[in-house]
């Protein structure tokens, strides 16, 4: 289960979606859910890629909990899905106290956002497991710095992980698939191991 958070409209659902079709042509079974305080949108975007996509509303919070994201998925057949996605929604404050039970949380900053969000949510920042930078097409035209967004990475929490991505150009897609799917595919390898 991969939560996935970031500020509104960092590309969350477009990213999504295009590595949910990767993971399906890779044979993973994928699912997801995603917050929004109202419209099915994400949802049906999701659900382009082929796999089973379930909105959940949350009407005024500001973030996902964990009985929302298990009272969504009652009527998924868990045994037949390898992978969930969980779209949080979109704010930098609000989902970083809230475990949803998740294997990884992937943090997104998009280029157009500035250098320096890594250093201004350093709770986020430190209990992810990957930083996505998105919209890498976009970098040049609004003079993103790259080499300073990963110093501010590496300042606040060394040694994480991090992805150059474009839902537009593709760039860094199947990279990034591949380092999900490596996970999925360990975590059912030791699962398989110990008859779990
Ligand atoms: N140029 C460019 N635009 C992008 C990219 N990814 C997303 N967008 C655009 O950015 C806008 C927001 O993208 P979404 O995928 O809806 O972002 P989101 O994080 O899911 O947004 P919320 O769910 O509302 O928080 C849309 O207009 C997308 O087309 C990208 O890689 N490059
Ligand atoms: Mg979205």
């Amino acid at each position: 289960m991969v939560n996935v958070v970031s500020s509104p409209g960092a590309g969350k659902t477009e990213l999504l979606g295009q590595v949910m079709e990767r993971l399906r042509d890779r044979g993973v079974e994928v699912a997801a859910v995603v917050g929004d305080l109202a419209t099915e949108n994400d949802a049906e975007r999701l659900g382009r890629s082929g796999a089973l996509a379930k909105q959940i509303l949350t009407g005024t919070m500001c973030h996902l909990e964990a009985d929302m994201v298990e009272a969504a998925i009652a009527d998924f057949d868990l045994a037949s899905i390898d992978l969930l996605f969980i779209e949080n929604v979109g704010n930098l404050v609000c989902p970083q106290s809230w475990d949803l039970g998740e294997d990884l949380r992937i943090l997104l900053f998009p280029t157009t956002e500035g250098e320096d969000k890594p250093l201004k949510y350093p709770t986020l920042i430190n209990t992810c497991d990957l930083v996505l930078f998105s919209k890498m097409d976009l970098a040049e035209a609004v003079g993103f710095d790259m080499e300073l967004a990963r110093r501010n990475c590496e300042t606040s929490r060394p040694g994480i992980p991090m992805v150059e991505t474009s839902a537009r150009s593709g760039e860094g897609l199947d990279d990034f698939t591949s380092w999900i799917e490596a996970r999925v595919r360990g975590k059912a390898a030791v699962a398989g191991a110990t008859g779990g």
